[in-house]
């Protein structure tokens, strides 16, 4: 599995932290050029083409910078780079929506669908194919009246098949990475089924290769008739990232994009609710922390995040886990450690630091190997003063100080934090110093101080705007 981690180590390293971006390459513009035809249906062009940007390719860098929410530059960035090379699901992407299905209400017109699976990958026994393969469509059983039966001889509905390169259908894999699996829509013949890249390792349940549980849940919501979706918390976004397998629960844009061709489950079967992505529209929306990260600022919610650069209107959401496999999520607090070079994540009693996208030898730690005293067993938020080199933690209407340099709590803590901070008496719910300013949140607002003089009480989108399409 070096590839898959080398690959996301380059993204993310051009991703999170715009280091200089060696210059585009004569590869890469090809590799961008066949990933528009592949993906966003471009017709022929030139590699010159896509390096000045020109149309039609200006328009299809546009498209797919739309429907991933990057900065819309019509030109093959390295954002725009380091998002094609993340590994992804083979069928192109549709307009921009939330769910959205194949057009004409492309369905089955029967409730009971026939599975077979005509071969298995080596990476994995044979029960743990079947399982996850049947796991993967008792997610779509679950929220539908659809049911399905295995067969082991003859033709099903949904047949599942691995193979490698040219495999028989026009439509050939790539080798280790880029493309992981595709479907077909449904319909007779090869409608509905779903052919996975054996030059892939898939797993069980690891980190390090690809959750074939998650990959086929993926691709069997193509077989029973949904397209992609821009919702980066969407089972149905294309790019893959790594969920626990057992605790997935189908989120609320694939419930609602698979009930509007099939409607609910009759048979109610009581379950957890499903998990919606964070809106940055949603004005009662409280954070759970805020962060700078190298010039950038994160905006932590639930199990996401958003980037925000200053150049940059949109800010970009991902699953904090799909950056680091490794982090918690629901986190309290947060903040940059210049002196570690990393964004630290808090939990309950731990915290957590992490550079690039590495977890840092010796973490998660007990928050008391701060010099905290034993008695806190969370802190509420988190920032870090680069004028004195101090780091705040928040923890109810108190707040303590800790000298980065010297790595000791300063005496005469915890504080007040309205002895230092005029008028707050409320819980500091996420915290952030900002060109000098520090923003306090409490809830869905935002105090913004000088020193400890109150200028201006913002709200929550002040940062981070709401940007509907
Ligand atoms: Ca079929
Ligand atoms: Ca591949
Ligand atoms: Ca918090
Ligand atoms: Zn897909
Ligand atoms: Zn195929």
């Amino acid at each position: 599995m070096k590839t898959f981690k080398l690959s996301i180590l380059l993204s993310l390293a051009v991703a999170v932290y715009c280091l200089p971006v060696s210059k585009v390459t004569v590869k890469d513009e090809h590799f961008a050029e066949s990933y528009l035809k592949k993906f966003f249906n471009l017709t022929e062009v030139t590699g010159a083409a896509v390096r000045r940007g020109i149309s039609p390719v200006t328009k299809k860098l546009t498209e797919m910078q739309t429907f991933f929410g990057l900065k819309i530059t019509g030109t093959l960035d390295a954002d725009t780079l380091a998002l094609m090379k993340k590994p992804r699901c083979g069928v192109p992407d549709g307009k921009v929506a939330r769910f959205s299905t194949f057009g004409n209400n492309l369905k089955w017109e029967k409730n009971s669908l026939t599975y077979r699976i005509e071969n298995y990958t080596p990476d994995m026994s044979r029960a743990e194919v079947e399982d996850s393969i049947d796991k993967a469509l008792q997610v779509w059983a679950k929220v539908t009246p659809l049911r399905f039966t295995k067969i082991n001889s003859g033709t099903a509905d949904i047949m599942v098949s691995f193979g490698r390169q040219e495999h028989g259908d026009f439509y050939p894999f790539d080798g280790p990475d880029g493309t992981l699996a595709h479907a077909f829509a449904p319909g007779p013949g090869i409608g509905g089924d779903a052919h996975f890249d054996d030059d892939e390792t898939f797993t069980f349940r690891s980190t390090t290769s690809y959750v074939l549980f998650m990959v086929a849940a993926h691709e069997f919501g193509h077989s029973l008739g949904l397209s992609h979706s821009d919702d980066p918390g969407a089972l149905m976004y294309p790019v893959y990232s790594y969920r626990n397998p057992d605790t997935f629960i189908l989120p609320r844009d694939d419930v609602n994009g698979i009930q509007s061709l099939y409607g609910p489950n009759p048979d109610k079967v009581p379950g957890p609710t499903a998990p919606t992505t964070p809106d940055a529209c949603d004005s009662t929306m409280v954070l759970d922390a805020v962060a700078t990260l190298r010039g950038e600022m994160l905006f932590f919610k639930d199990g996401f995040f958003w980037r925000s650069y200053p150049q940059r209107s949109t800010p970009e959401q991902t699953l904090i886990r799909s950056f680091w496999p490794e982090a918690p999520i629901n986190i309290d607090a947060a903040y940059e450690s210049q002196e570690l070079d990393s964004v630290m994540l808090f939990k309950d009693s731990k915290v957590w630091a992490f550079s690039g996208y590495d977890l840092l030898r010796g973490y998660p730690k007990q928050i008391s190997s701060f010099g905290l005293p034993k008695t806190v067993k969370k802190i509420d938020a988190a920032l870090y003063d680069s004028d004195t080199g101090k780091t705040l933690f928040f923890v109810g209407t108190s707040y303590y100080s800790y000298d980065e340099a010297k790595k000791t709590m300063d005496p005469g803590f915890p504080k007040r934090v309205d002895e230092t901070f005029f008028g707050l008496t409320r819980q500091v719910t996420a915290a952030l110093q900002h060109r000098g300013f520090t923003y306090l949140y409490t809830g869905a607002y935002m105090q913004e101080y000088s020193g400890g003089r109150l200028l201006r009480v913002l709200r929550n989108n002040y940062f981070l705007p709401c940007t509907r399409f």
